[in-house]
């Protein structure tokens, strides 16, 4: 980890950065499934923290050392020693080594900081990159690949008319944490609108939404689908056809595009109206060897009767008098509380994510994959003042988009959201939260353990 200066646009003065090596995004991690890495994890940044941080908020207290790091490999089946425990962060000149067994199927994982209370600033700051893990399921199936398979990183940021990145703050010098952060800058691996010189034929897109708070809403100009083939962790069942994709932040989509229908022309990548990036699909056609199959991978439903234990979750918002965020919680409960959620290994649980709150919370744990049951709205007023639930409507099955394995969840404002979980892998302290990274720093996250069944 450096820091460094990067151009995100040719009229723009290079911008001082936080990167994995000597870009931001880090280097793109390519490995098979089965076979485990190590990664020396070094912190060589400086002393000083560029952006302000919120002394204030639990475990970022004024006399911790400002610049503090530690990696997480979000969606990794990982030993808890090598998973990025937020405590665990140590300070420039400092490494550690961690072991990825990548011992999972083909998906796009990616790793990003998670130092405790200054997540979203070293975040913001650059220091997040892609790590795909290959497997022989995804290599029989011949989806376009090597030059044809584009991982595109989506995040926003605002910068100061000198080209510099700029978190901005509450307005109290003392206690600068805001509750969300929306940048008026769409980047797109380190830059902003940038093009791509596509032939007429076939591409694997690998998105990722790596941004702090904002979803993305994506589209084509041209009113063209995508086929869609994977979400978090790894491929669907069958190619699905969507004309507009929806991805909260950690959230990350496998899609094909096709542009043989479009050679010659110039087709652009939108988020809700605004342009992200713009392909340029060349006039020459080609011979396109790829194919996406109607059947990609099974992904056997978890029934819910395998299920030892239901928990009920609450996502829960903390007011001042002027009704402005103070801080989220998640069961009530602050990061430093003694465990509450202890899974046994390689036990199945349903975890109903109440939320009692007007914003969807896009929910992470680690360590595991999930299936999405189901939805319901409910009376939330009556639930905070009686904990009494009250279900409005009908039981709403997951988006098709969401049919695969998933490892981070839209829990929509005022819905229960039920997912289901089987705990495999190692036993261990792991964590829960929100991935809207201001709501992750300010409380919104919950250690969790998995234990041994004796
Ligand atoms: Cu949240």
């Amino acid at each position: 980890m450096r820091q460094i200066d990067c151009k995100f646009h040719r009229d723009l003065k290079p911008t001082r950065v936080w990167g994995y090596g000597s870009t931001s995004p880090g280097p793109t991690f390519d490995v098979r499934s089965g076979q485990g890495i190590l990664v020396e994890w070094a912190n060589e940044l400086p002393t000083k923290h560029i952006f302000p941080i919120d002394h204030t908020i639990h475990g970022a207290e004024s006399n911790l050392p400002e610049v503090r790091t530690v990696v997480h490999l979000h969606g990794a089946k990982a030993p808890a020693n090598s998973d990025g425990y937020p405590d665990n962060w140590y300070q420039p000149g400092k490494s550690v080594v961690y072991y990825y067994p990548n011992r999972q199927d083909a998906a796009m994982l990616w790793y990003h900081d998670h130092a405790l209370g200054i997540n979203r600033l070293n975040v913001f700051a650059g220091l997040f990159g892609v790590y795909f893990v290959r497997d022989e399921v995804e290599d029989a199936l011949n989806l376009p690949k090597e030059k044809y398979e584009i991982p595109l990183v989506l995040y926003d940021r605002i910068f100061d008319t000198d080209g510099q990145l700029n978190y901005p703050v509450s307005g109290n010098p003392k206690s600068p944490w805001t509750p969300e952060v929306f940048g008026d800058g769409l980047v797109i691996n380190g830059k902003i609108f940038p093009y791509l010189e596509v032939e007429p034929r076939k591409y694997r897109l690998r998105i990722l939404n790596g941004a702090n708070a904002r979803f993305f809403h994506l589209s084509l100009s041209n009113g063209q689908a995508f086929q869609e083939i994977g979400t978090d962790q790894g491929l669907l069942p069958a190619p699905l056809e969507l004309k507009r994709l929806t991805l909260a932040p950690a959230e990350r989509a496998d899609m094909i595009v096709d542009f043989s229908g479009s050679a010659g022309e110039q087709i652009i990548l939108k988020n809700d109206s605004l342009s992200a990036m713009q392909f340029r699909v060349s006039r020459t056609s080609v011979h396109d060897p790829s194919a996406v199959p109607s059947v990609l991978r099974p992904v056997p439903k978890i029934p819910e009767s395998a299920a030892v234990m239901t928990r009920t979750l609450s996502l829960i918002e903390v007011q001042d008098p002027a009704q402005r965020p103070v801080r989220m919680l998640l069961n009530n409960a602050h990061w430093d509380m003694p465990v509450t959620e202890n899974p046994v290994l390689d036990s199945v649980e349903i975890w109903s994510l109440v939320n009692t709150t007007d914003d969807s919370h896009p929910i992470h744990l680690h360590l595991v994959r999930f299936q999405i049951l189901d939805r319901q709205s409910f009376d939330a007023p009556t639930y905070l003042r009686s904990g009494k639930f009250v279900g409005l409507g009908p039981l709403i099955l997951p988006d098709t988009s969401e049919a695969g394995w998933k490892d981070t969840v839209r829990a929509e404002p005022n819905m229960i959201t039920r997912i289901i979980i089987r705990f495999e892998g190692y036993t261990g302290r792991y964590v829960w939260h929100c991935h809207i990274l201001e709501h992750e720093d300010n409380e919104m996250m919950r250690p969790y353990e998995v234990i041994s069944a004796r």
